[in-house]
């Protein structure tokens, strides 16, 4: 899968004769925010932010630009780990969340994005081959906000974007669920990835479970 970058990505015009439906999954570490992002892509965003607890896989439905997307979330933790490929089959495209705010406290490869380079782009390859992959910055907002140097570093937009482009995700993006900033630009993201998905036409893999 090649990186197409995201301001490519929303240029694309909108394949009318693919199918209407998309299946939008997305995927990454716990706590990397994917939850948010789907309520927030739906309109759903709940003070109850802090309680999001996702134990199973759960579903939301969005009309966008005359596409049905099922966006259906999934749980990172690793506890799920045999339970989430069973939800990949007929995938459009994934999102793929780790926050841009990583606590010092935590170990080097246990972080969201060590997460998503050594877990979740090896397993969606695994499964899903060609389906693409939008790589999305998480809690954008904390990038504005006093972190706290000495127990927390916030990740470089310019290193997302390069991330992106080293393991071929289809582009890199930033959003606050919170703020609310960058949400209309995935859901434009999204449906405009379909033309990189695997489908008839294209001939390329989709999604299997072994
Ligand atoms: N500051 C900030 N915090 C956020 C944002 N999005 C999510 N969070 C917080 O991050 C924590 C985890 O968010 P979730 O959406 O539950 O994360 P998740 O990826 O669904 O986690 P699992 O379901 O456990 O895999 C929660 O405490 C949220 O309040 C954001 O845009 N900004
Ligand atoms: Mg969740």
């Amino acid at each position: 899968m090649k990186y197409v970058g995201i301001d490519s990505l929303l240029e694309q015009t909108i394949d009318e004769t693919l199918p209407n439906y998309m299946k939008v999954v997305t995927i990454g570490a716990h706590r990397a925010g994917k939850t948010a992002l789907i309520l927030t892509l739906n309109n759903k965003w709940t003070h109850a932010f802090e309680s999001f607890y996702t134990v199973y896989i759960d579903q939301e439905y969005l009309e966008q630009e005359g596409k049905q997307l099922v966006l259906w979330d999934t749980a990172g933790e690793k506890d799920y780990e045999r339970l989430r490929p069973l939800c990949y089959p007929i995938t459009t495209v994934f999102l793929l969340c780790f926050s841009i705010c990583v606590s010092r406290n935590v170990a080097p490869d246990e972080s969201g994005i060590a997460q998503a380079v050594a877990t979740f782009i090896p397993e969606a390859r695994k499964y899903c081959p060609d389906v693409p992959i939008i790589l999305i910055g998480t809690k954008s907002d904390l990038r504005n906000s006093n972190v706290d140097e000495s127990t927390e570093h916030v990740i470089p937009s310019s290193f997302g974007e390069f991330l992106a482009r080293e393991t071929g995700c289809l582009a890199y993006m930033e959003v606050s669920a919170k703020g609310k900033v960058g949400i209309e630009k995935v859901r434009r993201a999204i449906v405009r990835a379909q033309k990189f998905a695997p489908s008839q036409k294209s001939g390329k893999k989709k999604c299997h479970l072994q």
